[in-house]
């Protein structure tokens, strides 16, 4: 048995030392890690405890909410208010984002998804949460604008994956670092430190139930994926879809691939699925530091200037040269060229292995 691993309190301490408010910033990232643990606790006791159900509420993105939802929710909002250094949070599972007079001098604002792929919770299977952390402004409360800072500015962001075991992932912009929880003493230990994700994949994700309602390059570059070694592609791909974005974001940090959930025509009224401010933008910054790409597909992610606290944006992440082809496929039938028929990408394959 190994013994002489780094606790996360440990690591923090050498890894932030030098950055802007060192030591507050290490301070809530242990306050994460204790509400992490909480949940962890929670998760693990499934139907025991009658609190993996829905409730009759619905949150203000119209998604019937589940009482862990709720719960978990509970529990960030009393620890960040207590930890009396963050100013405020806006969450998945709230209309509009709270101030705390406790953190009036607080120096960070939180935005997180307490709870992410919760339809998950009812067949056990896994569930995370996310976490970006964002400068607040000094000397007076927040308001709601402060809150809408592009992906660029995050001074810290990660995620928790419920899974066979718990692990808290975070980036401080200086790489990505895993940690694993010990539930017997409650310590997070260093098990992945500098995650790196490989540039090429022959993996991806998509829920491709929504296949007719996607835009013409995913639509495209899926089937190319689909093609295999009889494709353009000239090798077989393999697909995952767990539902929760923190496993497949996780799948992929360890071991490659993409993960796409685009713009479609489902819901016209919504750019994608996911949220910016609390899904997209702390997992890109933690898959960017980790060599990685985050993409609308036409834009880099975290420079997307958020609107709205809710606001939704299509998302693709992964392998940084998978990543990039993607984004190709989307300015080829931007420019017009798959239109005609001829792409680079999809006519000229001598072109289209210089990619590779
Ligand atoms: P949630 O935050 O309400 O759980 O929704 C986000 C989830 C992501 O975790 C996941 O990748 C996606 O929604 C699953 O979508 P689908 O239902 O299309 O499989
Ligand atoms: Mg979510």
């Amino acid at each position: 048995m190994r013994t002489s691993r780094t606790t996360l309190t440990e690591f923090l301490r050498n890894e932030l030392k030098g950055h802007a408010n060192a030591s507050d910033l290490t301070e809530l990232l242990e306050e994460i890690a204790r509400v992490v643990t909480r949940i962890s606790h929670l998760v693990a006791r499934g139907g025991i405890d009658d609190i993996t159900g829905k409730l009759q509420s619905e949150n203000v993105q119209g998604e019937v909410q589940m009482k862990l939802d709720v719960v978990t929710n509970d529990l960030f909002i009393d620890a960040f208010r207590q930890s009396g250094i963050v100013a405020g949070i806006a969450s998945e599972e709230m209309d509009s984002p709270l101030s705390f007079p406790e953190g009036r001098d607080g120096k960070f604002l939180v935005v997180f998804d307490p709870l992410d792929g919760s339809s998950n919770v009812p067949v056990n299977v896994s569930i995370g949460s996310i976490f970006s952390i964002l400068g607040a402004p000094n000397g007076r409360p927040p308001e709601d604008n402060d809150y809408l800072q592009p992906g660029s500015s995050q001074l810290a962001s990660g995620y928790a994956i419920y899974g066979p075991s718990t692990m808290l992932v975070y980036t401080a912009g200086h790489g990505t670092h895993g940690f694993t929880l010990d539930s017997a003493t409650e310590t997070f230990f260093l098990t992945h430190a500098n995650l790196r994700i490989p540039d090429t994949t022959s993996e991806f994700a998509i829920n491709s139930s929504n296949a007719r309602f996607w835009e013409v390059p995913v639509q495209q570059y899926v089937e190319d994926c689909i093609a295999g070694s009889e494709g353009v592609r000239e090798r077989d791909f393999n697909m995952r879809w767990v539902g929760s974005m923190v496993a497949d974001v996780h799948r992929i940090l360890m071991r490659g691939g993409v993960y796409l959930y685009p713009r479609d025509n489902k819901k016209p009224i919504k750019a994608g699925r996911l949220r910016l401010m609390y899904e997209a933008n702390p997992m890109s910054f933690v898959v960017e530091q980790a060599g990685g790409k985050g993409s609308t597909g036409r834009e880099q992610i975290m420079g997307v200037v958020p609107q709205l606290v809710h606001q939704r944006v299509p998302v693709i992440m992964g392998s940084s040269q998978e990543v990039s082809l993607i984004e190709r496929y989307h300015r080829d039938f931007d420019s017009g060229e798959a239109e005609k028929g001829y792409s680079p990408l999809f006519g000229e394959r001598s072109l289209f292995h210089k990619m590779q």
